[in-house]
């Protein structure tokens, strides 16, 4: 395989997806001398199998809004791989939307899922619909809508959907209800669920929590103590704030915030009276952070990003390509020691660059945010024995799925110089147990 023509291939062929191709052409360069290793690899074409998706669902949603006024919107699901396990992966509601997007995603998710060592398969979804501004009534009706085209090619053992930007719990709440109702039957399709009907405690917290986790790890192999860094967290949603809950917890200062409009700083720090105030605000008036600056009287700064603010730690949380080589140079110059992926894909090709020429600490979202993918395996593990575990159990789990994940970047990511190259390590390992599990079931 070449990477640079499997690449030049795949642009040809999907010239309207540039963040596919984006996601792919971080991947095969830093997998080529290992598949290379391999010529059966070659000759059964494994790469294009494993870059293009088993199959792509696309449907318009056709819902109606409290004025009586019908919408259309269209829908889509990308079963991308499913040598390991079932299709697993999140639905994505807002408005940028796409088939190139949700194929970056599902790609992701493929090597994401793998790294867990859970058994689960690669997928995304989701709808150019947005729910912010709309009513609750309204939500309902549409995830209503979406369901009655999915139902069909999803199940327990088949694909199993869950949340991402814009699906929380009360989406899923609703998707599955309708899920449940079309099939007449109770199975743990969806993961992501409410505590009452089969969702997993620390579900919610697992992809911040996680990415502390393995923030932790990170800077382990330098002697660093998270106690008392500063650190910029992007976003304000649920990866977000968990970030900052488990970071309270640990004694960090977490001074920003941020959502699509714009981002607030806060110099003296979010703190658990604050952090109570945004989980109202976001989770249950479903405001804007801009409120947050107006109630704590600090800065808010409309349409920017935080990373110019000086930290230690930068977590971004929001979107993918959120971190440009621009902002990636502020990091770097305001002397950030690490950078941990809560988000999928959040810095763009050239920020990464930067990241690694400077030599900091930097982990791909496919490794640091893989918690919630991995806190949804075990609610799938939970809800086949019809039992649910504590707390305490889920959290540790989670907390040494983390930790093998950092330990297998480090064992396949480790350059000459003693560097751990984070990106390669994590698409190594995640590669080569969908490989030989695609080998083993042969051409299909
Ligand atoms: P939420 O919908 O809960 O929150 C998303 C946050 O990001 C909001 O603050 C939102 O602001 C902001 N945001 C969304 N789109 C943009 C944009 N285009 N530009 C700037 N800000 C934006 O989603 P999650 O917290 O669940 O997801 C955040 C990221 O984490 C995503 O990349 C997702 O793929 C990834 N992720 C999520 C997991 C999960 O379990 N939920 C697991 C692993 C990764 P606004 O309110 O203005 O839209
Ligand atoms: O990007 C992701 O890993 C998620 N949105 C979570 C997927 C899941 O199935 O829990």
């Amino acid at each position: 395989m070449k990477a640079i023509e499997v690449i030049e291939s795949l642009k040809r062929r999907f010239p309207n997806e540039p963040e596919y191709i984006q996601a792919v052409s971080q991947v095969l360069p830093t997998i080529e001398e290992t598949y290379n290793q391999h010529p059966e690899f070659e000759k059964s074409n494994l790469i294009e199998r494993l870059c293009i998706p088993d199959r792509v669902y696309e449907f318009r949603v056709t819902w109606t809004d409290d004025r009586g006024q019908v919408h259309t919107n269209m829908g889509y699901r990308i079963q991308h791989n499913n040598a390991i396990g079932p299709y697993k992966g999140g639905l994505r509601f807002h408005s940028s939307v796409n088939l190139g997007i949700l194929k970056f995603l599902a790609f992701e998710q493929t090597f994401k899922n793998s790294l867990t060592t859970l058994p689960m398969g690669g997928a995304k979804g989701g709808s150019d619909f947005s729910p912010r501004g709309k009513s609750n009534a309204e939500v309902m009706r549409f995830c209503q809508a979406f369901m009655t085209e999915l139902w069909r090619n999803i199940g327990p053992d088949v694909d199993v959907p869950a949340g991402d930007i814009g699906v929380g719990g009360r989406e899923v709440g609703y998707l599955f209800g309708m899920y449940k109702k079309l099939t007449h039957e109770y199975s743990g399709t969806f993961t992501g669920k409410g505590l009452e009907f089969g969702g997993s405690l620390i579900r919610p917290e697992a992809t911040g929590y996680g990415n502390v986790y393995f923030l932790q790890e990170m800077l382990a192999t330098k002697g660093i103590d998270i106690k008392g860094k500063t650190v910029c967290v992007s976003g304000s949603g649920n990866v977000a704030q968990y970030t900052v809950d488990k970071l309270i917890d640990l004694g960090a200062k977490v001074v920003t915030l941020s959502d699509s409009n714009g981002y607030i700083y806060d110099p003296d720090g979010i703190d658990r009276e604050k952090w109570n105030y945004v989980m109202e605000l976001k989770n249950i008036e479903r405001g804007r952070i801009r409120e947050y600056a107006e109630k704590y009287n600090v800065k808010y700064v409309e349409g920017g990003r935080p990373w110019g603010e000086k930290c230690d730690i930068a977590l971004p949380s929001a979107t993918q390509n959120e971190i440009d080589g621009d902002d990636a140079r502020k990091l770097v110059a305001n002397g950030v020691i690490a950078v941990g992926e809560g988000a999928n894909m959040p810095s763009t090709p050239e920020a990464i660059k930067v990241f690694q020429d400077a030599r900091i600490l930097y982990s791909p979202g496919k490794a640091s945010n893989a918690g919630g993918v991995s806190v949804s395996g075990l609610e799938m593990s939970q809800n086949s024995e019809r039992l649910s575990w504590t707390r305490e159990e889920v959290d540790q789990k989670l907390h040494s799925i983390m930790k093998n994940i950092h330990a297998a970047c480090v064992q396949y990511g480790t350059e000459k110089d003693g560097y751990v190259n984070y990106v390669k390590g994590a698409n190594v390992a995640g590669f080569m147990k969908v490989a030989k599990a695609m080998m083993a079931q042969g051409i299909l």
